[in-house]
């Protein structure tokens, strides 16, 4: 087992050095997940980042004498560290440094379960490795005394870069169909509202599906990143209610931006759906930032605008859950509040989505011709039925549909009432 030391070296002044301890308490989690031994930890806020080394020469001493002691194997850096900054510190210290971004990858590489899962991985990795293959060249060539040499290294270099951008491309091409093919498959299926979970890594995502679907084959673990995959299921809310949900990879701080580009696929079902549903863990001394670093991520992937429905998840281990209800109610009037492993908050849950679901199906009256029988159970099949009346030649059927069944049905020459056209914001036939 590795043996980590964590490092954090935030700038002094910014909000980042404000939460030290939280976030190297996130880093040792991390550390944790990818199976390493946190043996102590060190930080250091820098005024200016040392080009060399990021933190300051003496810290670099104190580091070296601090990985000593442990018997240390790893050194973890919350920051980001320049392609340098990593070659330089491994130098000095003789052991492997890495930076959260590469260690957040190397959690996903040995995570990944599916065949797309992986695919996207790779291509994450490897797109963190070229622009460092790159300045470490510039860096060696500058030790050799300047530009223009070409020495063997660097020929080796050009092909291994000229591999790894074929690769690359290859991997980009292959996620392209698999993003083809899942379009064809979401294509075929029938209009249901469609939900996905959203949120903090081990917020509680999965365990909202596994509480809406009733489906305890729902993978819930305490760790990071415990799901990468997007999983769907067809969710019955009850008093006619269905829904599509589907739970998928959860965000963190700083979350290497290769990685969400390369997730594309996977994070499809957010971008397409109707409604978000972001999971907050409630019981998180850092709920705030977490949920602002959720909502950057959102914007990131282009669905900052999607309506969203709040649910703050783990309540029984908020220390005092009143005065925390009294506060989110002011602050977010339409969330949840919810305990999966009590199941509270499931049915405040349901009506919610079901609320929200028959907001895109309104009402309409629809006339249909009393000796139309065959219409009328087309009727009844197609959407909820709310009640039926008699006047002259019409049965008069009040039902929600969604605005295409409407105009569908003006289209065949039926009356139908309502705002049913309007409602999505196109001209009323
Ligand atoms: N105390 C408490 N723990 C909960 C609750 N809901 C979930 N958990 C625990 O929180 C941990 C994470 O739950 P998951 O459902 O796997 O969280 P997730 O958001 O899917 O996490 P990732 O897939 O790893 O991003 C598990 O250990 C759950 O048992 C809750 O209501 N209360
Ligand atoms: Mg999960």
């Amino acid at each position: 087992m590795e043996r980590a030391l964590l490092v954090g070296a935030p700038r002094k002044g910014s909000d980042d050095a404000a939460q030290i301890t939280e976030h190297l308490d996130e880093l040792a989690r991390l550390a944790d997940t990818a199976g390493a031994e946190v043996v102590g930890r060190l930080s250091q806020q820098v005024a200016s980042p040392n080009p060399a080394t990021l933190i300051g020469e003496g810290k670099v001493e104190e580091l070296k004498a601090l990985a000593q002691e442990t018997r240390a194997s790893l050194v973890l850096f919350d920051e980001e560290l320049t392609p340098n900054q990593g070659a330089n510190l491994e130098k000095e210290l003789k052991l492997r440094v890495m930076d959260r971004a590469e260690l957040i990858l190397d959690i996903f590489s040995t995570r990944a379960r599916t065949h797309e899962a992986k695919l996207q991985v790779e291509l994450a990795q490897l797109e963190y490795l070229l622009p460092r293959l790159a300045r470490m060249w510039t860096h060696l060539s500058r030790i050799r005394g300047g530009i223009g040499l070409r020495g063997p290294g660097e020929t080796q270099l050009e092909t291994d870069r000229r591999m790894i951008r074929k690769k690359i491309q290859f991997l980009r091409e292959k996620l392209r169909d698999w993003e083809k093919h899942r379009d064809v498959l979401r294509a075929g299926r029938s209009d249901l509202l469609d939900v996905a979970l959203v949120g903090y890594t081990n917020a509680g995502k999965s365990s909202v599906l596994r509480m809406l679907s009733g489906a305890h084959d729902i993978f819930v673990e305490d760790r990071l990143f415990a799901t990468l995959d997007t999983l769907t299921r067809e969710v019955d809310l009850g008093e006619g209610c269905r829904a599509r949900v589907s739970d998928t990879v959860g965000f963190i701080r700083k979350l290497p931006h290769h990685l969400v580009a390369s997730f594309r696929a996977t994070l499809k079902e957010v971008r397409e759906a109707d409604l978000l549903l972001h999971v907050i863990d409630a019981s998180h001394p850092g709920w705030e930032e977490q949920l602002r670093v959720v909502d950057q991520v959102l914007e990131e992937i282009g669905v900052g605008e999607r309506p969203v429905v709040p649910v703050f998840n783990k309540m029984d281990a908020v220390p005092d859950p009143g005065a925390f209800a009294a506060r989110v109610g002011a602050l977010y009037p339409e969330s949840v509040l919810a305990t999966t492993v009590r199941m509270d908050g499931l049915e405040a849950l349901k009506a919610e989505l079901c609320r929200r679901e028959r907001a895109r199906r309104p009402a309409v009256v629809v006339h249909v011709p009393l000796a139309d029988g065959a219409r009328l159970a087309s009727l009844y099949r197609m959407g909820e039925v709310l009640g039926q009346a008699t006047a002259e030649e019409h049965h008069l059927v009040t039902v929600r549909l969604e605005p295409w069944q409407a105009e569908g049905l003006r289209r065949e020459g039926l009356a139908v009432e309502g705002e049913s056209a309007t409602s999505r914001g196109r001209a009323s036939a």
